[in-house]
């Protein structure tokens, strides 16, 4: 299989993530990206290439222009203002707040783009973010070439990212792109399926009232999990849009035995909806030992799950989102591209 990772992930390495009001070292740090090209060496998964320069066309025509400028330019800004810190939002524009204007204080825009304030913004984050997004945009053209799959080591991870916010980690949507990439290659009908503890908000925001785009997602229960707002299972879809969204919630402690029914049921959707491509969102979070999640998979559930996404036929970009414990990180996520290969 080919592998798209680029070095520039470690440029964006916040010393601090607000958890339980602490700053503790962000769970969601370089060293993921480590173990998974360990494994991948480990199991000879060496085709692995840096990829090329971001599509900038297709991250503007995906997102915000006002969000876009201001994550590029947030940084200068905060330091411009004299802040000491890193960027971490503090103030929203929650109900009954917003007018729709980005205010012209660094503080104020901050709060404006963000949707959770865990996610801290350095001076490399825009780098690190493109660097990333690239990797899905040069996994997806390799797919478009012909290949059968290809795994794109995204890092900073993407399905919490809208058009014009961050939040959850994530800065831009890398599945996104690559979907939006394969429907412009000529694919009628695209799917995402997002297997990432998490639920996929970004994904099903960007996507929410399109039919070209089928999004399902296996996650904790919005009562129960970040990003606690969205991700409920009536949320199928808007206007043109309805049925083309899937949430599959699922309580504390899980088990594989009930998450494989849920994810054959969101297989079994994407064959209804004829999908001609796929996008998965690779999280793998839904681990047993995930220190900020609560599904209860085991290392070989993710070889089977692997296993039965390929039963779709389907020409397969995977986007790495999720996954914290981190040793089992590397484990984990080739698991699910072995069982996928060895399908
Ligand atoms: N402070 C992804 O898996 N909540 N994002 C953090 C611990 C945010 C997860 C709770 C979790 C975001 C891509
Ligand atoms: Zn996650």
């Amino acid at each position: 299989m080919r592998i798209f990772h680029s070095e520039t992930h470690r440029l964006h390495f916040p010393q601090g993530e607000l958890n339980g009001g602490e700053l503790v070292t962000p769970f969601e740090r370089p060293s993921r990206v480590e173990y998974i090209l360990n494994r991948l060496q480990e199991r000879g998964l060496t085709d692995i290439q840096a990829p090329g320069a971001p599509d900038m066309g297709a991250i503007a025509a995906l997102c915000d222009p006002g969000y876009l400028e201001f994550l590029e330019t947030a940084w200068d800004q905060w330091v411009a203002e004299g802040f000491r810190g890193e960027i971490i939002a503090a103030s929203f524009p929650v109900r009954r707040m917003q007018t729709g204007r980005p205010p012209r204080n660094i503080d104020g825009k901050v709060g404006y783009y963000c949707l959770a304030a865990e996610t801290a913004i350095t001076g490399g984050t825009w780098a690190a973010a493109l660097g990333s997004a690239a990797c899905a945009q040069s996994a997806t053209a390799a797919v478009i070439d012909g290949a059968r799959a290809a795994f794109a080591l995204c890092r900073p991870p993407g399905h919490h990212a809208t058009a014009d916010m961050y939040g959850g980690y994530c800065f831009l949507n890398n599945a996104a792109l690559a979907a939006e990439a394969l429907r412009a290659s000529g694919a009628a009908k695209v799917a995402i399926l997002d297997i990432d503890f998490h639920h996929g908000n970004g994904t099903q925001d960007i996507f929410y009232g399109r039919d070209d785009v089928f999004f399902a997602s296996l996650h904790g229960a919005p009562e129960d999990a970040f990003p606690y707002f969205l991700g409920f299972a009536d949320e199928t879809g808007t206007g043109a849009g309805e049925g083309a969204t899937l949430n599959l919630p699922m309580a504390p402690g899980t088990p594989y035995s009930v998450w494989s029914d849920a994810l054959d049921t969101a297989i079994a959707a994407i064959r209804a909806q004829g999908a001609e491509a796929l996008v998965v969102s690779l999280g793998v979070d839904a681990y047993k030992d995930d220190p900020i999640s609560f599904f209860k998979l085991d290392s070989p559930d993710f070889t089977d799950a692997g296993r039965r996404i390929a039963g779709l036929g389907l020409p397969t970009v995977f986007c790495m989102e999720g996954g914290y414990a981190i040793e089992a990180v590397g484990i984990n996520t080739v698991n699910v591209l072995e069982g996928f290969e060895g399908a």
